[in-house]
């Protein structure tokens, strides 16, 4: 299997969150990519390939025009206004509070765009977003190009963000513009699997009307796991689009036993589905060490994940989402993706 890499991705270096009600190290670092890369390369996974260069208009048939405006100038404008390190949001357009208002000042903007306080925003963080978006681009150009597997190496992440918003570590949805470019470039039917330990809340909205992308999601049960306000059992699209999502909420503590039900699940979904191809947002953050979650995934589970997949002999391409036990996320990544085989 060939992985898609690119160097620019680590250029976006958070350096804390908010978290607990501290200012905590940040865990989406650009270590994270490093092992990966280096593991996919001590075990010989295949070749690996720098993403092409994509023009902006793909990144436009998901996120709103302004929204990608926005990050790509907010750098200039936050230095402009006399700050300089990394930016956080702390205001939003809630319910009683008027979102029909063209903000211009740089904290109402933030607020204006984003979901979450937990995601800072750098000096790099465009650039890197754009590289993670490319390489997941690059991706389903093999696809397309008759690739039956390919692993995108994204960061940072995308499944959190949303038509025009940027939040959990996320910035632009890598999964989403795979999977309408696919759709764009002629396949019919794109299936997403969304196994990161949180929902992919931006995903999902995303597609919620649209029968020709289903998405499926296995995670931590919103009830008490971020992204708290989606990713229900009762959540299965809308219009058109009903009955082409589906949820798999499951308990804090849910090992690789508890999980093999829902992926099951899920695996039949796909199989009735049909779909041309297959994206899998790969989080690995179900693992028993990872540091803000609370699945017991083993290392070996990540293998048998990778060899289920398989099983669903659709052509597929595996963007690389959460997982923050850095030491094995190396481990992890590469288990599924040599389970998988191909
Ligand atoms: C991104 B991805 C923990 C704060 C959690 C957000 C988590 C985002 C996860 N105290 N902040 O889905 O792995
Ligand atoms: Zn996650």
């Amino acid at each position: 299997m060939k992985t898609v890499f690119s160097e620019s991705q680590l250029a976006h270096t958070p350096k804390q969150e908010i978290s607990d009600g501290e200012l905590m190290p940040a865990v989406e670092i650009p270590s994270r990519a490093e092992i990966v890369l280096r593991t996919v390369r001590e075990r010989q996974l295949g070749d690996v390939v720098a993403p092409q260069e994509f023009p902006i208009r793909p990144l436009h048939r998901v996120h709103s025009p302004d929204y990608v405006t926005f990050l790509e100038g907010f750098w200039d404008k936050w230095t402009a206004a006399g700050r300089s390190k990394e930016a956080f949001p702390f205001v939003w357009p809630i319910r009683s509070l008027r979102s029909d208002i063209a903000v211009q000042q740089i904290d109402g903007l933030l607020g204006r765009y984003s979901m979450d306080a937990g995601t800072p925003v750098g000096e790099h963080t465009y650039q890197a977003a754009r590289a993670s978006a490319d390489t997941a681009l690059t991706a389903a150009r093999m696809i397309l190009d008759g690739e039956q597997s390919v692993f995108a190496l994204c960061r940072p992440p995308g499944h959190h963000a949303g038509f025009d918003f940027f939040g959990g570590y996320c910035f632009f949805n890598n999964a989403a513009v795979a999977a309408q470019y696919l759709r764009d470039y002629g396949l019919n039917r794109i299936a997403i699997l969304d196994v990161d330990y949180h929902h992919g809340n931006g995903t999902q909205a995303l597609f919620y009307d649209r029968p020709d992308i289903l998405f499926l999601s296995i995670h931590a049960d919103p009830k008490d796991e971020f992204p708290y306000y989606l990713g229900y059992a009762d959540e299965t699209g809308e219009r058109a689009g009903t009955g082409f999502t589906r949820n798999w909420p499951l308990p804090l503590g849910t090992d690789w036993e508890g999980y093999t039900p829902a992926l099951e699940e899920a695996c039949r979904w796909l199989l009735v589905y049909k779909p041309d191809a297959l994206i899998v947002s790969l989080g690995m953050d179900c693992f028993e060490r990872d540091p803000i979650s609370k699945f017991r995934f083993k290392s070996d589970d990540y293998f048998r994940l990778g060899e289920r997949l398989a099983k669903a002999g659709v052509p597929t391409a595996f963007l690389m989402e959460g997982g923050y036990a850095v030491d094995a996320l190396g481990t992890n990544c590469v288990n599924v993706l040599e389970g998988f085989g191909r």
